[in-house]
């Protein structure tokens, strides 16, 4: 059998309902050692639910956003290196809402473990359940990425990558929020490694249209712009 050599950092937030299935899946997946669940602020029971499927679980008492789970997760791993174990050879981000799709993930890892990319990004097909359309947030994420590195990413904030050592230390610290992806793409680009959007059969929970969901994609948007701007975007520049 293969060495464990993938780590896997689950962000979310009130995912009791899904978590499970997706912890389970994540850590069937071939090579995957560890499973880091970051509960952020849920008021639900994602944290117990995960521990009992197997996860580490750490958990943020106040919700921080998505940037600063993934952050915790990657600290909780540095820890453990230190005590014990070894570096992984790459990093899961695996959103908590894909419950047994995440079984279809297994290509990413594989991608970055044979060396052909330094990140790879899972690309989703069209969702069982509609959402309630964040066209605007894609668009500016995708404008942006291919204004600052000539890649034009076809889903700039999927959640699902894999990343090699460099990537991690390209991609640190994250960018904040939201904002997490599209930062990652440029970051680990600028540095001269290599990025691959790699279609995966997963189905997520889409945000919907309701107050909510346009609530969520607002913070999106602003997470996003942030992150371009930072890293040099200016929006009154056309390509
Ligand atoms: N860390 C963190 N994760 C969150 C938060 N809200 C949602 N998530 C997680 O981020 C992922 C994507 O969120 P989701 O609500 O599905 O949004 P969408 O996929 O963009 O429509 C899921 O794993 C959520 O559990 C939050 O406030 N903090
Ligand atoms: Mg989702």
């Amino acid at each position: 059998m293969a060495p464990a050599r993938v780590a896997a950092v689950v962000p979310c937030k009130d995912e009791a309902d899904r978590i499970a299935a997706t912890v389970q899946a994540v850590a069937a997946l071939t090579g995957v050692g560890r499973v880091v669940v970051v509960d952020d602020g849920s008021t639900d029971d994602t944290s117990r639910v995960a521990r009992e499927a197997g996860a580490d679980v750490v958990r943020h008492e106040r919700n921080r956003g998505k940037a600063a789970a993934l952050e915790t997760g990657i600290a909780h791993l540095r820890a453990l290196e230190g005590d014990a174990g070894e570096e992984p050879a790459a990093l899961l981000f695996v959103d908590g809402d894909l419950q047994d799709t995440a079984a279809n993930l297994g290509v990413l890892a594989d991608a970055v473990l044979a060396g052909e990319a330094a990140m790879t990004i899972a690309t989703l097909p069209a969702q069982i359940t509609a959402g309630g359309g964040r066209g605007l947030v894609v668009r500016l994420a995708r404008d942006g990425i291919e204004r600052l590195t000539g890649f034009r990413p076809v889903q700039p904030l999927s959640g699902m990558r894999c990343l090699s050592p460099q990537a991690a230390t390209a991609a640190a610290p994250l960018a904040r929020g939201w904002g997490v992806e599209t930062a990652l793409t440029v970051d680990v680009l600028r540095a001269g490694l290599t990025v691959l959007e790699v279609p995966c059969e997963l189905q997520h929970r889409v945000s919907g249209a309701d107050w909510r969901g346009q609530l969520h994609r607002a913070a999106q948007y602003r997470d996003v712009w942030l992150a371009l701007v930072r890293r040099g975007w200016r929006p009154w520049h056309r390509a």
